[in-house]
């Protein structure tokens, strides 16, 4: 296959660092821009880059991503930078002439209560979860932009819909990061502390499920090549697990013996989100990382960049 010139909006994030990985390793073309040179939130410039650059295809992975508590005091910035993020990328990619283009949402898009594991039908059936609705409702307008350019303009506009993801580039920052990277920080050092318990948020119960974003970028770019279809596709890893057992696991890998306690005065956002990958599956993709080598591989980035 001739290489293509392929545009990873957000090159710097966990997701869009991973996926140009994944292409810079299949010899394809990649292209990026840094935040000094563009604004995606600006209107002009990011259609003016886009018609300069004539990529053959983009990849949305920029967006203001974040944690449950993140997502509960920034409502503003969830809502706005997002919407403009896609609007300005997915109408530019239109204006400039891009074929194909690959937008990536979340599992939050779906119902608080919709029925486990949660088909792609399931989307806007039922009231969303509150925590999160703001940056839920941005993504679905994402979804419905690739779809009305499909049906207006004929563009192959895709979009996928990823589980929690966790890996390297991810941000351990204690008040915007998502579960995974947070408790992995925790852990680490109530180890070095030496210190003898560790609160976690919520209760513990809440189920959620997880992929490594190598395995993501793999899903990103098998469908950039394999799915050209009007209807969002599910990208998970097939299984999920409560927040106490994920504790349990990142103390033993990262080999703190201390006691969980369990904050229920934060807040456990969506009981379960599980959703069903059946048709990525049928397509060919597989996911490759289990959670346990992933919480690895991820302990020892940390480990190397953050401490
Ligand atoms: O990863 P997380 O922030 O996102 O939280 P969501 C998952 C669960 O882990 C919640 C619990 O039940 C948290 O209460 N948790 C326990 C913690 N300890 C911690 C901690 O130290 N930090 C964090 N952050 N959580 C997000 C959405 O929801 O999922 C986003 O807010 C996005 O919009 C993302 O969709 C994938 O899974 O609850």
């Amino acid at each position: 296959m001739p290489k293509r010139k392929i545009y990873v909006a957000g090159h710097r994030g966990m997701v869009g660092s991973a996926i140009v990985r994944h292409l810079t390793s299949l010899g394809e073309d990649v292209l990026t821009s840094s935040r000094q040179e563009l604004d995606l939130r600006d209107q002009s410039s990011t259609h003016a880059w886009l018609k300069m650059h004539e990529p053959d295809a983009v990849i949305v992975a920029a967006a203001k991503v974040g944690g449950i508590h993140a997502n509960s005091v920034e409502p503003a910035h969830f809502l706005y930078d997002n919407l403009a993020i896609e609007m300005n990328l997915i109408h530019g990619s239109h204006e400039a002439g891009v074929d194909r283009l690959v937008f990536l949402g979340s599992s939050c898009i779906y119902p608080k209560f919709a029925p486990q594991p949660i088909s792609e039908t399931s989307l806007l059936t039922g009231p969303l979860e509150p925590t999160n609705e703001w940056y839920a409702i941005a993504k679905i307008a994402g979804i419905k932009l690739c779809q009305a350019y499909r049906r207006q303009y004929q563009r192959r506009f895709i979009s996928i819909m990823p589980c929690n993801l966790y890996g390297p580039n991810d941000n351990f920052d204690l008040m915007s990061s998502h579960v995974i990277p947070a408790l992995m920080r925790k852990v680490h050092e109530a180890k070095c502390a030496g210190a003898g318990d560790l609160a976690v948020w919520g209760t513990g119960t809440p189920l959620r499920e997880f992929l490594h974003v190598d395995d993501l970028a793999r899903a990103v770019v098998f469908c950039l090549d394999n799915y050209d279809e009007d209807e969002h596709i599910n990208c998970g890893g097939g299984s999920d697990i409560s927040i106490r057992e994920l504790a349990e696991t990142i103390c033993k890998i990262v080999g703190f013996e201390g006691r969980l306690t369990f904050d229920a005065t934060k807040p456990d956002g969506t009981p379960r989100k599980l959703m069903d990958s059946h048709r990525l599956r049928e397509r060919g993709w597989s996911p490759a990382i289990s959670l346990e080598e992933g919480l690895t591989n991820t302990y020892q980035w940390f480990l190397q960049n953050h401490t």
